[in-house]
């Protein structure tokens, strides 16, 4: 047995092993990890997160790597969060990317930590926010989410970070126009990587063309440079990220950055109730006689479904 009050109090006081774990009890025990979430946010402790997102192969993961290695060389702290949507076709990439990233991990001013969750069921939702308020809580000022696959609920993760950086690479054909489209809007920096090949300058034209053409309030994604395998334009990323962060303290926008990012924990662990509740009252004998009578026609699927969500959402249903 776990005492979250043990272990919640070992987080705070930055013990790493005892984050770990945290971690791992979070998708495990739903239950348990609730009870250790209130008391890293009694705690009140802030991290600046930051989403980076891009079409798979774009670099997103090298990058990762790159940033840590600067953030290290100033003698910086942060975490990382790999998030990996379940997905059998994907695995063994996902697996590299771990022990490559985790080898840098031996560096106590850094944490590596990738996680899975069945994203299809939006558990990736659920679990990123809990990750975080851990990771906050351990002292982590800095937290790095790279998510794996652009599906909707990976961009949800990622729009729910302080900063979103969308990695795009040069000679990208009109076939990732469609990809492209759908992390435009989530962008706060744009990052060329693999800017050692060719068409970088067309990149860099689009995209400030697409920039140009964004309502004039609106804050205008620096457009950064990076080979992120040789590490050359971290600090430059670094800039921009910091950048960003003094436009939103000063906009006042941090505060509805963080309010995105508590809605989107509230949504996603409220969905997980809510599901349990349908569930639960379907199996009941309450639940069978809804069956019954949607089953003789006496009641229309869009009633019995108005009849369901009602009864399932009552205290005490089922
Ligand atoms: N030429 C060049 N190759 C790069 C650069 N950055 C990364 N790569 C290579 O691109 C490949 C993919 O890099 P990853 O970092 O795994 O890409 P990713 O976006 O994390 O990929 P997924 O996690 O699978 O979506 C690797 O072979 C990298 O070595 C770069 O700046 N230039
Ligand atoms: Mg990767």
């Amino acid at each position: 047995m776990v005492d979250p009050e043990a272990l919640a109090a070992r987080v705070l006081a930055g013990d790493r092993a005892a984050l770990a774990r945290a971690l791992t009890l979070l998708d495990r025990d739903r239950t348990l990890a609730l009870r250790l979430d209130a008391a890293f946010g009694r705690a009140g402790r802030r991290a600046h997160t930051v989403g980076i997102t891009g079409a798979p192969g774009a670099g997103k993961s090298t990058l990762v790597s790159a940033l840590l290695a600067d953030a290290t060389a100033r003698d910086e702290r942060t975490a990382v969060l790999a998030l990996d949507p379940v997905s059998p076709l994907t695995r063994g990439a996902i697996l590299g990317d771990r022990l490559r990233m985790e080898s840098a991990a031996a560096d106590d001013r850094v944490f590596v930590r990738s996680m899975t969750a069945d994203a299809r069921a939006g558990g990736l939702s659920a679990v990123t926010p809990l990750a975080v308020r851990a990771l906050e809580a351990a002292g982590w000022p800095c937290v790095l989410i790279e998510t794996v696959g652009v599906g909707q609920s990976e961009l949800d993760v990622v729009e729910a970070a302080t900063t979103t950086l969308v990695v795009l690479n040069p000679g990208w054909g009109d076939e990732v126009q469609a990809v492209k489209a759908g992390l435009m809007e989530v962008a706060d920096v744009f990052v060329i990587n693999k800017a050692d090949r060719d068409g970088v300058d067309e990149l860099q034209h689009d995209l400030e063309r697409l920039v140009a053409a964004w309502p004039s309030a609106r804050w205008r994604p620096p457009i950064v440079r990076t080979v992120a395998h040789e590490r050359r334009g971290a600090a430059q990323v670094w800039g921009a990220i910091r950048a960003h962060r003094e436009h939103l303290e000063a906009s006042g926008e941090l505060a509805t950055r963080r309010e995105r990012f508590l809605r989107l924990g509230l949504r996603a662990l409220a969905r997980e109730r809510l599901e349990a509740a349908l569930t639960a009252f379907l199996d009941s004998a309450d639940g069978a006689d809804l069956l019954r009578r949607l089953g003789t026609g006496a009641l229309s699927l869009p009633e019995g479904s108005a009849e369901l969500a009602a009864r399932a959402a009552q205290p005490g249903a089922a």
